[in-house]
Protein backbone atom coordinates (compact mmCIF):
# COMPACT_ATOMS: atom_id res chain seq x y z
CA UNK A 1 0.00 0.00 0.00
CA UNK A 2 3.03 2.68 0.79
CA UNK A 3 4.63 1.89 -2.15
CA UNK A 4 1.40 2.34 -4.56
CA UNK A 5 0.63 5.63 -2.72
CA UNK A 6 4.41 6.66 -3.21
CA UNK A 7 3.96 5.88 -7.10
CA UNK A 8 0.49 7.52 -6.85
CA UNK A 9 2.42 10.85 -5.43
CA UNK A 10 4.91 10.52 -7.98
CA UNK A 11 2.93 10.48 -10.89
CA UNK A 12 0.96 13.16 -9.47
CA UNK A 13 4.40 15.02 -9.32
CA UNK A 14 5.23 14.18 -13.18
CA UNK A 15 1.85 15.49 -13.97
CA UNK A 16 2.45 18.94 -12.22
CA UNK A 17 6.20 19.24 -13.88
CA UNK A 18 4.69 18.79 -17.35
CA UNK A 19 1.90 21.41 -16.74
CA UNK A 20 4.39 23.77 -15.40
CA UNK A 21 7.21 23.28 -17.96
CA UNK A 22 4.30 22.73 -21.55
CA UNK A 23 4.03 26.97 -21.22
CA UNK A 24 8.12 27.09 -21.40
CA UNK A 25 8.42 24.68 -23.79
CA UNK A 26 5.59 26.24 -26.31
CA UNK A 27 7.91 28.83 -26.04
CA UNK A 28 10.79 27.89 -26.40
CA UNK A 29 9.49 25.95 -29.54
CA UNK A 30 7.81 29.41 -31.40
CA UNK A 31 10.95 31.00 -30.75
CA UNK A 32 12.63 28.34 -32.44
CA UNK A 33 9.88 28.50 -35.18
CA UNK A 34 10.16 32.43 -35.82
CA UNK A 35 13.60 33.41 -37.54
CA UNK A 36 13.63 36.79 -36.17
CA UNK A 37 13.71 35.86 -32.50
CA UNK A 38 16.62 33.75 -33.12
CA UNK A 39 18.02 36.35 -35.83
CA UNK A 40 17.64 39.01 -32.53
CA UNK A 41 19.46 36.93 -30.14
CA UNK A 42 19.70 38.52 -26.23
CA UNK A 43 17.73 41.30 -26.21
CA UNK A 44 19.28 44.54 -23.85
CA UNK A 45 16.83 47.31 -23.25
CA UNK A 46 18.21 50.96 -22.73
CA UNK A 47 16.98 54.33 -22.63
CA UNK A 48 18.58 57.85 -24.06
CA UNK A 49 17.87 59.63 -21.00
CA UNK A 50 18.70 63.66 -19.50
CA UNK A 51 19.53 63.09 -15.98
CA UNK A 52 18.72 66.80 -14.23
CA UNK A 53 19.36 68.54 -10.55
CA UNK A 54 18.87 72.39 -9.40
CA UNK A 55 18.21 74.21 -6.76
CA UNK A 56 18.13 77.49 -5.45
CA UNK A 57 21.09 80.12 -5.29
CA UNK A 58 20.92 81.28 -2.30
CA UNK A 59 21.00 77.39 -0.88
CA UNK A 60 24.34 76.80 -3.46
CA UNK A 61 26.00 79.35 -5.17
CA UNK A 62 25.47 79.04 -9.29
CA UNK A 63 28.76 77.44 -10.23
CA UNK A 64 30.32 79.93 -13.03
CA UNK A 65 32.58 77.58 -14.65
CA UNK A 66 31.81 76.14 -17.83
CA UNK A 67 30.85 72.52 -18.21
CA UNK A 68 33.01 71.10 -21.03
CA UNK A 69 31.45 72.39 -24.46
CA UNK A 70 28.83 69.88 -26.26
CA UNK A 71 25.20 69.29 -26.09
CA UNK A 72 25.34 66.76 -23.48
CA UNK A 73 25.90 69.23 -20.61
CA UNK A 74 23.09 72.04 -19.98
CA UNK A 75 23.86 74.44 -17.13
CA UNK A 76 21.04 77.19 -16.91
CA UNK A 77 21.72 80.02 -14.77
CA UNK A 78 19.37 81.78 -11.50
CA UNK A 79 15.89 82.13 -13.36
CA UNK A 80 14.64 85.50 -11.53
CA UNK A 81 13.08 82.87 -8.73
CA UNK A 82 16.97 82.18 -8.08
CA UNK A 83 16.64 78.27 -9.04
CA UNK A 84 19.51 77.04 -11.59
CA UNK A 85 19.64 73.79 -12.99
CA UNK A 86 22.30 71.20 -14.36
CA UNK A 87 21.42 68.48 -16.82
CA UNK A 88 23.55 65.49 -18.70
CA UNK A 89 22.37 63.12 -21.08
CA UNK A 90 23.23 59.68 -20.75
CA UNK A 91 22.95 56.49 -22.22
CA UNK A 92 20.59 53.94 -19.07
CA UNK A 93 22.64 51.52 -18.53
CA UNK A 94 25.78 53.17 -19.79
CA UNK A 95 27.49 49.90 -20.00
CA UNK A 96 26.66 46.75 -21.69
CA UNK A 97 28.28 43.34 -21.46
CA UNK A 98 28.02 41.00 -23.81
CA UNK A 99 29.85 37.53 -24.41
CA UNK A 100 32.25 37.43 -28.19
CA UNK A 101 30.57 35.84 -30.54
CA UNK A 102 27.12 36.78 -28.54
CA UNK A 103 24.25 38.07 -31.33
CA UNK A 104 22.60 40.77 -29.57
CA UNK A 105 20.06 43.36 -30.12
CA UNK A 106 20.14 46.91 -28.13
CA UNK A 107 16.62 47.99 -28.14
CA UNK A 108 16.79 51.70 -27.16
CA UNK A 109 13.63 53.97 -26.41
CA UNK A 110 14.16 57.73 -26.60
CA UNK A 111 12.74 59.27 -23.28
CA UNK A 112 14.96 62.48 -23.41
CA UNK A 113 16.25 64.60 -26.38
CA UNK A 114 14.31 64.51 -29.70
CA UNK A 115 16.72 62.98 -31.75
CA UNK A 116 20.45 61.42 -30.65
CA UNK A 117 22.22 60.63 -33.90
CA UNK A 118 24.41 57.28 -32.89
CA UNK A 119 27.24 54.97 -33.79
CA UNK A 120 29.44 51.98 -32.07
CA UNK A 121 32.36 52.34 -34.30
CA UNK A 122 33.56 48.86 -35.60
CA UNK A 123 30.49 47.15 -34.83
CA UNK A 124 27.24 48.71 -36.73
CA UNK A 125 26.36 51.33 -39.14
CA UNK A 126 24.76 54.51 -37.36
CA UNK A 127 21.79 55.05 -35.68
CA UNK A 128 19.44 56.95 -34.70
CA UNK A 129 17.30 57.00 -31.38
CA UNK A 130 14.26 59.37 -31.33
CA UNK A 131 12.04 60.26 -28.47
CA UNK A 132 8.86 57.84 -28.31
CA UNK A 133 10.31 55.30 -30.45
CA UNK A 134 12.08 52.14 -30.27
CA UNK A 135 14.86 51.89 -32.34
CA UNK A 136 16.74 48.16 -32.61
CA UNK A 137 20.72 47.54 -33.29
CA UNK A 138 21.32 43.87 -33.99
CA UNK A 139 24.92 42.42 -34.39
CA UNK A 140 27.17 39.70 -33.32
CA UNK A 141 30.36 40.59 -31.91
CA UNK A 142 33.15 39.12 -33.49
CA UNK A 143 36.42 40.24 -31.69
CA UNK A 144 36.55 40.64 -28.00
CA UNK A 145 37.34 44.49 -26.61
CA UNK A 146 35.96 47.88 -25.42
CA UNK A 147 33.54 49.88 -28.04
CA UNK A 148 32.58 53.38 -27.45
CA UNK A 149 28.65 53.76 -27.62
CA UNK A 150 28.42 57.42 -29.25
CA UNK A 151 25.74 60.05 -29.30
CA UNK A 152 26.91 62.15 -31.39
CA UNK A 153 25.14 65.20 -30.87
CA UNK A 154 25.23 64.78 -27.17
CA UNK A 155 29.14 64.89 -26.57
CA UNK A 156 30.90 64.27 -24.57
CA UNK A 157 28.90 63.16 -21.88
CA UNK A 158 26.38 60.74 -23.81
CA UNK A 159 29.13 57.90 -24.41
CA UNK A 160 28.74 54.29 -23.14
CA UNK A 161 30.72 51.28 -22.84
CA UNK A 162 30.29 48.10 -24.88
CA UNK A 163 32.20 45.42 -22.82
CA UNK A 164 33.25 42.24 -25.58
CA UNK A 165 33.86 39.59 -23.59
CA UNK A 166 36.62 37.13 -24.84
CA UNK A 167 35.28 33.19 -25.05
CU1 LIG B 1 21.97 62.03 -27.55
Amino acid sequence: MRALGTEVRNRRWTRLVLAASFPVALTVALAAEMPWAQARGRVIHMAAVEMKGGTQKEKEPYPEAPLPPGAGYIKTPPNPAGRWEVSAYQWSPGTIVVQQGETVTLEIVGVNGDVHPSTIPGLVEPFTVKRGEITRVTFTATKAGLYPIICTKHVPSMQGTLVVLPK
